[in-house]
């Protein structure tokens, strides 16, 4: 993965990255492209398990010993307030230099602009149920002599299914979110969570109808896909540990 230059230029500045992963499916958040920078110069990289709220601790504790094998591992909920007092206690564990630089990466809708809020204690940063609000690099005070930089979010994936489905990018904006919502929706049936068959009966179901009476299938994609998103419906994702990055 060659970065972009000013994701590079942000991270060159970093002392420590925080790279946020939504602790739904950790795995295929992960950006190995910049794990592998920060590695080779010896920059500081912590793993931070965020929107732990939507998922059981025990499965959050199953990720935990698996990461924390490669970086420091901290759960956060960034809606709850949980686990902002152990990560500032981790980043002080790595490095007391000053001025520090804590760069905060990640891909798009994990929460970086949410947990760069809630750990300088103010609405700094605008955060958006939409992939991809953050535009460019933001650097804020987070106490005398320490700095985060909240970034915009990158993908490491090309797979766009794969991106609708951890919410690496807008519904809206995707060619065919009709596939990714098809996968959706057949799982979460499977797993008794939707009474739905298809897209069909789902557009039916919310009035998602076309000018001649068609279900509107599009829509009804977009909106399964952005209600998952959001984590308003799906309360398993263990299917999606067969999917690949
Ligand atoms: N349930 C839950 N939702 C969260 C949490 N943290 C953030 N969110 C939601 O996730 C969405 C994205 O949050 P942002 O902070 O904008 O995410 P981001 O990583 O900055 O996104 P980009 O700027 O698009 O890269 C928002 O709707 C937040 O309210 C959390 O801990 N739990
Ligand atoms: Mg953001």
């Amino acid at each position: 993965m060659r970065l972009n230059r000013r994701l590079a230029s942000v991270l060159s500045r970093s002392d420590v990255v925080l790279e946020v992963l939504d602790a739904r499916f950790p795995d295929l958040t992960r950006i190995r492209g910049i794990e592998e920078y920060v590695r080779r110069k010896g920059k500081g990289l912590i793993f931070v398990l965020n929107k732990v709220d939507l998922v059981p601790k025990e499965y959050a504790e199953d990720w935990k010993r698996v990461l924390s094998k490669e970086a420091p591992t901290v759960f956060v909920s960034t809606k709850n307030r949980w686990g902002t007092r152990i990560l500032r206690k981790t980043i002080r564990g790595i490095t007391d230099k000053r001025p520090l630089y804590v760069g905060i990466v990640g891909y798009p809708n994990v929460g970086k602009s949410s947990l760069v809020n809630v750990l300088v204690g103010r609405h700094a940063a605008g955060v958006s149920p939409k992939p991809g609000f953050t535009k460019g690099e933001q650097l804020l005070r987070l106490s005398r002599g320490v700095y985060l930089i909240d970034t915009p979010g990158v993908v490491e994936s090309r797979d766009e299914t794969l991106l609708l489905l951890v919410g690496g990018l807008d519904p809206s904006r995707a060619r065919n979110p009709e596939l990714a919502a098809h996968v959706l929706l057949t799982n979460l049936h499977a797993m008794g969570e939707l009474p739905y068959n298809d897209l069909e009966e789902y557009a039916k179901d919310k009035g998602f109808l076309l000018k001649g009476g068609e279900p509107d299938i599009r829509r009804a994609a977009v909106d399964l896909l952005r209600r998952f998103q959001r984590g308003e419906i799906g309360k398993s994702y263990d299917w999606m540990r067969g999917l690949k990055q």
